[in-house]
């Protein structure tokens, strides 16, 4: 079987962008992958997040991450701190990392453009860390959305580059990108990817909104004034975002989508997105409110650091002895 890897940062709650361009794919790949997902929380304070709000975060995503379906008995589950060498090959790949290729990280050059001010190292390094996380793992596939592939074609790039100099350790990823919804966009801002660092909440539906409060965001969700329901994403891409919603959420093609309503107000395909969407928010916190207290959160997480330990472990064995940091 063929091994898939992917992490996912809690920095605030997890969105409808998330869950449609991420986790849904992942239930369905852990059927046919050996499937590996932890949450990236060494990751997550490359920026300040508050303590009490971060370990809120990452609970949460953890309960919606096995409420959105993914199983502990078929996908290994884990939280990236508790496997210690993610931090080690973290550091050994920044070690193999020029500048001059983290200059060029798309992600970095705009978080530095917004200057935001108090740039970390550590957000610079980011990607050293992300290469770690894959490599420990051997994985065929890494399944990201458009914004994270050029953080995985270096990681493929430093993988390269180490097999070369210390002979063949690590195997080369490919990302995958999500087939349908890789890119769902603000609900205020077709421009937009919808994000849960957006500054208004307009845009943006999260997993745990109450679902009339999500059906109010589609229902106001900015559209064009051409009238006409169509497929156009570059003319019409509010329209085309509320379709492409729909249909991720229900298994259709954005032209079945048109063909049915095709001659309506848009009022009434909203009211059908705005359904589709609450029905599926309810299905998911439903599951996400019998786990958040249960011991299940623990219990998923002890035993899936147990398995990435052990796969980590040995990887990093034969990193410290081809290196030559091992003595013994
Ligand atoms: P931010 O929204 O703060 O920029 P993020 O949501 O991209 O962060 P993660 O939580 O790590 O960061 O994202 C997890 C996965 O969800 C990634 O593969 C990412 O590409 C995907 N994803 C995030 N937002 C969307 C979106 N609007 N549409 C489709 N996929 C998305
Ligand atoms: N950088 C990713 C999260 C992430 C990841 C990874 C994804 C961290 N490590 C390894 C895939 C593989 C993000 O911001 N979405």
């Amino acid at each position: 079987m063929q091994r898939m890897l992917s992490g996912i940062k809690p920095t605030g709650q997890l969105t409808l962008g998330n869950y449609i361009g991420a986790l849904r794919n992942f239930v369905q790949y852990q059927d046919e992958y050996e499937m590996i997902v932890f949450i990236a929380n060494l990751h997550c304070i490359t920026v300040y997040q508050e303590p009490k709000e971060l370990r809120k975060n990452l609970k949460d995503a953890v309960a919606l991450y096995l409420a959105c379906g993914l199983d502990p008995q078929k996908a290994t589950i884990f939280l990236q701190n508790d496997v210690y060498e993610h931090a080690e090959l973290g550091y050994i790949m920044a070690c193999n990392t020029y500048m001059g290729e983290l200059n060029r990280m798309t992600q970095f050059k705009d978080k530095v453009a917004k200057n935001e001010g108090n740039i970390t190292a550590g957000l610079y390094t980011y990607p050293c860390l992300m290469a770690a996380d894959i490599l420990l793992y051997d994985p065929d596939y890494v399944p990201v959305g458009d914004d994270q592939k050029q953080h995985v074609e270096l990681a493929r790039d430093l993988a390269l580059r180490f097999n070369h100099k210390y002979g063949d350790t690590f195997k080369l990823p490919e990302p995958l990108a999500a087939k349908v919804g890789a890119r769902i966009m603000s609900l205020s801002d077709p421009y937009h990817k919808m994000s849960k660092s957006e500054h208004s909440d307009k845009g943006c539906i999260y997993l745990l909104d109450d679902p009339n409060v999500a059906k109010k965001k589609i229902m106001s969700a900015v559209t064009d004034s051409f009238g006409e329901i169509k497929a156009d994403k570059e003319k019409q891409p509010g329209l085309y975002n509320l379709m492409e919603i729909a249909a991720a959420l229900t298994n259709r093609q954005v032209s079945d989508i048109v063909e049915e309503f095709k001659g309506q107000g848009y009022g009434i395909l909203k009211t059908y997105v705005a359904d589709v969407v609450a029905k599926e928010l309810t299905k998911i916190q439903e599951r996400y409110n019998a786990i958040i207290n249960s011991d299940m959160i623990n219990e998923t997480l002890k035993e899936g650091a147990m398995k990435a330990s052990a796969i980590a472990h040995r990887k990093l064995l034969k990193v410290r002895k081809k290196i030559g940091l091992e003595i013994r």
